[in-house]
């Protein structure tokens, strides 16, 4: 049986009751999204998106929901799902809302109800959509091509997502412009090394409450989100073991300072895993079974399939849920083994996922992207557009004035030096 929700003309989510405590999550993640806000500031004065109807589907987060205030205070009207039953924070949907936000999210939703949400955000004829994984624009191709002639441009957060709006252009399918949030570098670079890096300890850390000193710390995969869980496990006192295929990559890891081996030889002395490669099966029986008593393992990389947990199960003789996110494998042998977060990602599943400071430049992107397509929308080639480097500099700008920092600026003279292929060297 379904749970009973709380619905109203322009809402659908869990509970109203939870927006106290929504509302204070949206005002600490304010207090941490200075770019943002500064934005919100900026914009509400030049009402930048007024008299658009933005359409979004994206995780109903805290973070988020500064986003979409931000885009009202512009001026825009908004109707909103998320994007992922499973990221849905109820007591932020509730609040949202309150405010008179036009919301349909709740928690753990069916695909029956996920579809239903966005068809609701599609009802007052949207000519701007916001999405994370293209649901939103592939509902409007496939099922609603009627809306297709009201609407400017949308945007797009994710790789995947992007990669499959690029096969729809080049096939013609694609009826209005995509701008790809996710290849500005404030987003990608941002996300994977900071947001990953801390966040993946802060799950480790919350799940197993373990001292990270001392151990041997091995992170399979040394691309961005590799590097940052190495780059902060290393800071809090481990010895990271980095493996790879890459032979690039695996170079890179030994000059920062980490330590390179096969998995085959880091399984037998590693005391805490983390996969971060998106392939699948890089650790498997051969590993469980020569890995330390007490290891901990888990993943942050995209695809949950990069710990073989079949293999696992297959070599336990028992298994419990010892705490929270972390179950304990133990071995015929007696040797326990502990899998965080069911192999999920183990930042989302067992913290909160990026920090707020993070997806603070993030959602500047949305929103600096949903104000050019307001502006200048009309005049895109009906394509999958990239995120002007101006925009990139001018979010990182805004950023580090806001942490008070300043930088140097070329002269006329340093300008035109770099420029001189006259001058010789
Ligand atoms: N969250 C998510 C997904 C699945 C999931 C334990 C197993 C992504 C980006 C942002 O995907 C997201 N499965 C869970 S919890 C959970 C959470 N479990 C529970 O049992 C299944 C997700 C973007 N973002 C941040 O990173 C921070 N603020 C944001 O808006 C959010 C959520």
């Amino acid at each position: 049986m379904s749970p009973k929700l709380a619905e109203g003309t322009n809402y659908k989510v869990a509970d109203l009751d939870l927006a106290p405590s929504g509302r204070m999550k949206i005002d600490w993640a304010e207090s941490r999204m200075p770019v943002l806000m500064k934005l919100r500031e900026e914009h509400a004065k030049l009402q930048s998106l007024k008299g658009m109807k933005i359409a979004g589907c994206l995780h109903v987060t805290k973070e988020t929901a500064v986003l979409v205030e931000t885009l009202a205070a512009a001026g825009a009207e908004i109707s909103w799902s998320g994007c992922n039953p499973l990221s849905t924070q109820d007591d932020v949907a509730a609040a949202l809302a309150a405010a008179d936000v036009s919301i349909f999210a709740w928690h753990g939703m069916d695909t029956d109800a996920f579809y239903w949400c966005i068809d609701r955000t599609l009802d007052f004829g949207p000519s701007l959509t916001l999405d994370d994984g293209a649901d939103l624009i592939f509902s409007v191709h496939n099922r609603h091509p009627e809306r297709i002639a009201g609407i400017i441009g949308g945007t797009e957060e994710t790789t995947t997502g992007i990669h499959r709006l690029r096969a729809m252009a080049n096939d013609g399918a694609l009826k209005y412009p995509v701008i790809a949030v996710n290849d500005a570098e404030t987003k990608w670079d941002f996300d994977n090394v900071y947001g990953t890096g801390q966040s993946s300890i802060d799950g480790i850390i919350r799940a197993t409450s373990v001292l990270l000193a001392g151990k041997n710390f091995v992170v399979a995969g040394y691309g961005h989100c590799g590097k940052g869980c190495a780059m902060r496990a290393a800071g809090l006192g481990s010895n990271v073991i980095a493996t790879e295929v890459k032979a690039t990559a695996a170079l890179k890891a030994t000059l920062e300072g980490h330590e390179v081996l096969p998995m085959d030889a880091a399984a037998r002395v590693g005391d805490v895993f983390i996969t971060a490669t998106g392939m699948k099966d890089v650790i498997v029986k051969r590993h469980f079974e020569s890995m330390r008593d007490g290891a901990i393992v888990c993943n942050t990389g995209h695809y949950d399939c990069e710990i073989n947990i079949e293999d696992l199960e297959a070599l336990a003789v028992s298994k419990r849920e010892i705490r929270p996110s972390c179950d304990e494998y133990t071995m015929a042998d007696g040797r326990r083994i502990y899998l965080l977060a069911q192999g999920r990602l183990v930042n989302l599943a067992a913290a909160e996922g990026h920090p707020s400071e993070v997806m603070d430049m993030s959602f500047a992107n949305q929103f600096l992207s949903m104000v050019r397509l307001a502006r200048e929308g009309k005049d895109l080639t009906v394509d999958v557009h990239d995120i002007p480097e101006s925009q990139d500099q001018e979010i990182a700008g805004i950023k580090l004035a806001t942490m008070g920092l300043s930088m140097d600026v070329l002269t006329e003279e340093q300008i035109h030096y770099a420029d001189d292929y006259a001058a010789g060297t």
